[in-house]
Formats: C-alpha cells, structure tokens, sequence
C-alpha cells in the first residue's frame, strides 16, 4: 500500500494527541473558482488553528496522497488542473503519479488512516436526482457508512435528492446529528422539510456522541444565518442548473462541479459567499469538537 505523507505539524500533533482537522481539496479545486479558492483554504486552515487543533488539507500529488499541505502546495491545488480523485481513484492516481484533489470519500478514507477523526467539507455527496434512472449515488455515502470519522458539513447540496439521501443514511446506519437545530440543513438554506433524529447543543455533547457510537457520522451544522441564501434566487439557480445539465448531457463526476458553477455564475457571487462561509463555519466547529475529543 502507497504510505501516506504527512506534513511535520500533523504528524508532531497526531503523535502528541493533538487534536486535528482534516480539510478536503475538492471543494477547493472544483467547486470554488480561483483565485478564491486559495482564499477560503487559507480561512479554513487560519480557523481550525484559531480553536486549536491543527488543519491537514489532503490531496494527492505526483501520486503521493498527502496529509497537511505548505502554502505553495495549496496554492498548486487550488490553480492547477487537478482530478477530481474519490475512493476508487487513488490506487490509479498513486500508480501512475497523478495529481487530484480528494472528496469527502477519498479524504475520509485517508484522513481515517492517518488517524485523524474529525473532517469538516460543506456538502456531503448523496443521492441525485433522478437516481431512479441514473444511478448516480455519491461513493460519499458508502465511505461515511464505513469509517468511524466524524464529518462537520451543512446538509447535502440542495442540487441532490435529499429525502432518498437521508434514506440511505438512515438504511447504512449513520448518525445524522444536527448542531444546535432540530432541521437537517440544505446547503445554501439554514433548513430543509426534514427533520434529523438527534440535535446536540454544544461541540462537547458532539464529541460525546461520536465518542460513544464509534462510527462515522455526520454533524450537519446549518450555513450562518447572515449569509442564507434567498429561497427565490435560490429555486431559480437549482432550476436553471438542472436544466443545463440535461442540455449538456452531463453524468457523473461532473454532475456536482456544473451545479455548483452555475451558481456562482448566475447568482452575482450570492452563493460564492454563501459556500464560502458555510464552510468556514464547519471548520470552526469541527476545531471545537477535534479539541473536545482529546479533553
Ligand atoms: N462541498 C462543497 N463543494 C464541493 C463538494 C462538497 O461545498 O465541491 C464536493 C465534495 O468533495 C463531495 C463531492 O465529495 O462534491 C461530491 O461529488 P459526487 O456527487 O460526484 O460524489
Ligand atoms: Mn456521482
């Protein structure tokens, strides 16, 4: 097996029990244009470290997956033409010497086996819509299924079909747990029409609860309220990208980079911020239940 590359901080605070936060490079390199992509990863490292634990960005690079990137490294990531590498890429990408960023699955995967537990993204990968025909279900939803990582995001991406998504959830046995709400949140909206089975009021009870179950789960911590999206513009832009994304006969892998692009192009940068700080936001609380858990 390829032995992971783990920057000298991550590794100095993983041996000394440390708490750590892995970050993923996806939402970086395809779901962010740059350069403000690079801005955010700076915000999301400055965050964790703000609480107190210690952010590992993980990508693979020239085929050596990597836990905790220098700038110069990020800066690669978030300007280069990177794969998009989920689970079942990283045996090739390592092969062959490619350059990817990872998703919520491959980062999962590999934050898990540099003993990191806790990961904060933005929107976990789940059920399309239109799956009855396609198929199209996020590997996201398997990995979180089989992985004891704690994962900090803000729902699913409204793009996806999320009743079928938390179907699936609830089928694999995964903690949906939501912070402080009582509503599984939609990504660009603070709430959904569906509720989540648990609620925690603080990142100690999280830390408990992933403490105590001892399997993957999922805090899902709604977008600040200052930067919720309006529900007009909001329908309208899901809309529009789905009818793009017949017209372009887009499939696969593909599928979650055009939405999110849309978005941003069409709503003047509204939903550019809106990711930006949901994300942030996740970070932080995913540094306040990191240190939680070595308490
Ligand atoms: N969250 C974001 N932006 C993103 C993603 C999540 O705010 O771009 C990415 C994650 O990396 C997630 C991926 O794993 O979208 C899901 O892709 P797919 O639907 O192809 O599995
Ligand atoms: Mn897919």
């Amino acid at each position: 097996m390829t032995t992971l590359q783990i920057a000298e901080e991550v590794a100095a605070a993983l041996a000394e029990n440390r708490p750590v936060v892995a970050l993923e490079s996806t939402l970086l390199s395809h779901g962010l244009p740059a350069p403000r992509n690079l801005a955010v990863a700076a915000r999301l490292e400055k965050v964790v470290r703000e609480v107190g634990a210690v952010p590992a960005t993980i990508a693979v690079l020239d085929g050596v997956p990597r836990i905790g990137l220098t700038s110069a490294e990020l800066d690669r990531v978030c300007s280069d033409d990177m794969l998009k590498l989920s689970l079942r890429d990283l045996g090739a990408a390592y092969a062959l010497g490619r350059s990817g960023a990872t998703t919520v699955a491959s980062t999962t995967a590999l934050a898990h086996q540099a003993g990191i537990r806790v990961f904060a993204t933005g929107g976990l990968g789940g059920v399309h819509r239109g799956a009855r025909e396609t198929w199209d279900v996020s590997a996201d939803l398997d990995v979180v299924a089989t992985t004891p990582v704690l994962i900090v995001c803000s729902g699913v991406k409204s793009i996806l079909d999320m009743g079928a998504t938390l179907e699936v959830l609830e089928t694999r046995s995964v903690p949906v747990v939501g912070y402080q709400t009582s509503r599984f949140p939609a990504f660009y909206r603070r709430e959904s029409e569906f509720s989540v089975p648990w609620s925690v009021d603080n990142a100690s009870q999280a830390a408990a609860v992933f403490a105590a179950g001892e399997r993957g789960m999922l805090l899902v911590n709604p977008i600040p309220a200052a930067f919720e999206m309006d529900s007009a513009l909001h329908d309208r832009l899901l809309a529009e990208g789905l009818q793009k994304l017949v017209d372009q006969d887009v499939r696969g892998k593909d599928v979650s980079p055009v939405l999110l692009e849309h978005f941003h192009t069409a709503s003047a940068g509204v939903s550019l911020d809106a990711n930006e700080e949901l994300v942030v936001n996740n970070a932080s609380v995913a540094a306040a239940v990191a240190v939680e858990l070595f308490q």
